[in-house]
């Protein structure tokens, strides 16, 4: 009999404790948007340490190479998935259907999303403003719908929303973006809430400024456009957020950070940025 006392197990049995031990203490984040920028950095960080990893985005072979690489490099698994979370019966077609040893979900991160266009509200672009509110606002809501039977059923877990300054404060020629941030401040204040019967923790992010390829797809691919929003500055970096996500997800089971707001020094807010 070892059930007390480990040491006195012989070998095989500490091993098989040991390797039990592990399986239950590996943890599981599913991530949107890992193709990149904040959602990559924030998959390479859980995966450093030790997490198992859900990865999303529409770019294929981006997320493909991703698995690949944190599986070889860090030896957890990782689950790679591709749909756009604007879809929503392709959001519930995938995460209704998980493979079984993927349906324990300790946090969910969503991060997908983008700005597409800064124009005054009269000329902006009415495709544009659908595919942010599509994509930002609808896409939190699908993913986080689809996912919660899983959270629920597990008892617990986590929620992390990235949404941004621009949903603190609204700046000229922000109009649906920041809309679109505003109402994802909005959606993790009601989660939160209406939630707690559950004990899922919900934790919203604001980033201000941070040098991803968040401004190249603004720009639509103009890439000294894209440039110049980091010129004369050391903007926030995506190692940054995932850092922080981490930090908010290690913290003890009681204790649940509501909302981060989270600039590089040189930016104070939506509107005082010192180059
Ligand atoms: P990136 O453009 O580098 O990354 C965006 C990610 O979202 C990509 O992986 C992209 O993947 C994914 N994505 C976009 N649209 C969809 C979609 N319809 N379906 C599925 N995935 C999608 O930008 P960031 O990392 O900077 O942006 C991440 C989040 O952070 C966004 O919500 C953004 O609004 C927010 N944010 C960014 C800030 C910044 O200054 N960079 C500051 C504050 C907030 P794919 O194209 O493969 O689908
Ligand atoms: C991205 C930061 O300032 O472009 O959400 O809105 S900003």
């Amino acid at each position: 009999m070892c059930s007390l006392d480990k040491s006195s197990c012989n070998p095989l049995t500490r091993l098989y404790l040991a390797a039990s031990n592990l399986i239950i203490m590996s943890k599981t984040i599913l991530v949107t948007g890992a193709s990149s920028g904040f959602g990559k950095a924030i998959a390479e960080k859980f995966a450093a340490e030790k997490w198992n990893c859900i990865i999303t985005g529409r770019r294929k072979e981006k997320i493909e190479a991703l698995a690949s690489e944190l599986k070889d490099k860090y030896q957890v698994e990782v689950l790679p998935l591709v749909f756009d979370v604007q879809d929503r019966k392709a959001v519930f077609a995938t995460l209704e259907n998980l493979p079984t040893q993927w349906q324990s979900i300790d946090l969910l991160v969503n991060n997908a999303g983008l700005a597409l266009g800064r124009d005054p509200f009269d000329q902006a672009n009415l495709d544009d403003w659908e595919t942010m509110i599509d994509t930002n606002v609808k896409g939190i809501m699908y993913v986080t719908k689809a996912l919660l039977p899983l959270l629920k059923q597990r008892g617990g877990g986590h929620i992390i929303n990235i949404g941004s300054t621009a949903g603190v404060e609204v700046y000229k020629d922000g109009n649906a973006y920041c809309a679109s941030k505003h109402a994802v401040a909005a959606l993790s204040k009601s989660m939160r809430i209406d939630l707690l019967p559950y004990q899922i923790k919900v934790t919203v992010i604001h980033p201000g400024a941070a040098e991803t390829e968040f401004s190249l797809v603004r720009f639509k691919g103009d890439e000294t456009k894209a440039a110049t929003v980091y010129d004369g500055y050391k903007a926030l970096q995506a190692a940054d957020i995932a850092d922080i996500s981490f930090y908010a997800a290690s913290l003890p089971g009681h204790v649940c950070i509501n909302e981060l707001v989270v600039t590089c020094t040189a930016q104070a807010n939506s509107f005082y940025l010192q180059k």
